[in-house]
């Protein structure tokens, strides 16, 4: 089991969405309610747990004609929280520490997940955030530190209406301890709720997470990611 205690544990509050300067194009509200989630792919939805918790992201996007772009370094962790599912999945997000891996700079996002309490049923692990997006990407890309655990990673967005779309990081974090560059295309992204859903950008990141399923391995371990990037 994790020790709670550990006071690198992240002790993230509110949810800031920060925004890189650029010219204002389209004023947007993006709402997000985080109390429901279904899921099109995960046989036991994991939906978002426990306390339900609207978060309202107020900013102005850019179109950009940018090649490579870093949304997220992880060189501090602000605007990024842990969540978990069911209740019974312990596990803590901080950023690296003294000699633990980073990719780029000096620190990276790590996940420490538990699921052995939660065998035999779907379970997830979520590194939670607010991010707006800018307007036009076609790819996002997040450098991942595997554990071999062959879990799934994922990602979760919402758009400007409030639908939310899923897209798969990587089907199975098959490798260990080495680093290696995972993408999704918003193109493959597809709707929680209606797989056919139309997105309607902006989009926001809202949750980067390893799914377990029911049928393998519930075991405890940890990730880390680093330089998140959209092109
Ligand atoms: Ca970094």
């Amino acid at each position: 089991m994790l020790n709670r205690s550990d006071t690198r544990r992240a002790q993230l509050n509110g949810w800031p969405s920060r925004m890189e300067p650029g010219p204002p194009v389209v004023a947007v509200v993006v709402s997000i309610l985080l109390a429901t989630a279904g899921c099109v792919k995960e046989p036991e939805p994991p939906v978002i747990p426990a306390t339900p918790r609207a978060v309202e992201i107020i900013g102005t996007p850019e179109v950009t004609t940018t090649t490579d772009r870093v949304i997220a370094d992880f060189e501090n962790m602000d605007g990024w929280c842990f969540a978990c599912y069911p209740s019974e999945v312990d596990g803590y997000l901080t950023h690296s520490f003294d000699d633990e891996p980073s990719h780029d700079g000096d620190f990276a996002a790590k996940l420490v997940y538990d699921f052995s309490g939660a065998r035999g049923v779907t379970a997830a692990a979520y590194a939670m955030t607010a991010h707006l997006l800018p307007l036009n990407w076609d790819r996002l890309g997040l450098w991942v530190y595997g554990d071999g655990s062959g879990h799934w990673l994922r990602a979760e967005f919402v758009d400007s209406t409030g639908e939310k779309f899923v897209g798969d990081l990587a089907p199975r974090v098959d490798w260990e301890d080495s680093w290696r560059l995972c993408a999704l295309y918003q193109s493959d992204l597809v709707g929680l709720r209606d797989e056919k859903a139309r997105r309607h950008p902006p989009l926001a990141l809202t949750r980067i997470y390893l799914v377990v399923l029911p049928t393998a391995e519930h075991n405890a371990g940890e990730i880390y990611f680093d330089t998140l990037t959209v092109e």
